[in-house]
């Protein structure tokens, strides 16, 4: 049976399912979003991880639903948290390429906000420099109607693609993701202290908010902190986590 056969079938049967990241404000210390990460537990080859099935549903075309159902669930459960009482905040989903050159992705990403009623600046979509690269003009178009929408664009892996400033002059983006290769060693190597400090100040002076992915250390903790990183995500707060624990860690006081 192959994995793209049973992916059909993943969706319907309820296999997939969301966990949550949050992201942490470095000022205070609060959680101010959570990004969405898809997780598929299969009844036989239980859980298969998305760097395995994304690729194989974006070959198959899967990846359309697929991506629908991230977006549509994700925001649901934003507006659900919202009406809950809990605070503000916003939920990254990741498009792949072919979902974000696919013909019509604002009109749905709207489609989706209207019908959940979701305000739009709580939905931001995560994108890599190189699914954007596949399509510049078409991407540009994409970016600068969800822009219009009011919905939020943040650039995933920032730092590992190419072309990564002429976008920033090209698109509305309104957050940098520093890649986790950047903070894995920033204890360690000089190079890439300077790379994330300099991505930073590349935010700062555009304008954009930065976050760092990957944090699993109270040292990058705080050189992160000390060079002016506005967010942060990983394992040093939390991994990603289901519906229920993400809930208890919500309702936790801080
Ligand atoms: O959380 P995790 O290690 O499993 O994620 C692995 C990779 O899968 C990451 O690159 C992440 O961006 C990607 N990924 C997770 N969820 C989704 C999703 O809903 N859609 C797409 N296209 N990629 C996702
Ligand atoms: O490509 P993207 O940045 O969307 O993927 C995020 C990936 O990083 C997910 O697979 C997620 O589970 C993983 N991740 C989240 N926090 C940490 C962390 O602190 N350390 C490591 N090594 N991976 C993390
Ligand atoms: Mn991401
Ligand atoms: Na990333």
């Amino acid at each position: 049976l192959s994995l793209e056969n049973a992916l059909r079938y993943a969706h319907t049967r309820g296999e997939l399912s969301l966990h949550y990241q949050p992201q942490i404000s470095l000022s205070d210390g609060k959680i101010v979003g959570v990004e969405a990460l898809i997780r598929w537990n299969h009844p036989d080859f239980g859980m298969i991880s998305p760097v395995e099935f994304i690729p194989i549903a974006e070959e198959s075309g899967q990846i359309l639903l697929i991506g629908e159902w991230v977006m549509r669930t994700a925001a649901t459960r934003m507006k659900q948290w919202m009406d809950m009482g809990f605070p503000a905040m916003s939920v990254a989903v990741n498009l792949s390429a072919v979902q974000f050159h696919h013909a019509h992705l604002s009109k749905l990403v709207s489609t989706i906000i209207d019908e959940v009623k979701l305000p739009p600046w709580f939905l931001e979509i995560e994108l890599t420099e190189s699914a954007a690269a596949q399509n510049p003009l078409h991407a540009i178009e994409t970016m600068n109607e969800l822009s219009e929408k009011g919905i939020r664009l943040s650039i995933d892996d920032f730092g590992t693609g190419y072309s990564s400033l002429s976008y920033l002059k090209r698109f509305k983006v309104y957050k940098l993701k520093i890649d986790q290769s950047f903070i894995r060693d920033i204890g360690i190597d000089p190079e890439d202290r300077e790379i994330v400090k300099i991505i930073i100040a590349l935010g700062k002076s555009l304008g954009l908010k930065t976050i760092a992915e990957g944090v699993e250390t109270k040292e990058q903790l705080d050189f992160l902190k000390e060079n002016g990183c506005d967010e942060a995500q990983g394992y040093y707060f939390s991994e990603p986590l289901n519906v229920t624990d993400i809930e208890a860690l919500l309702r936790a006081p801080e």
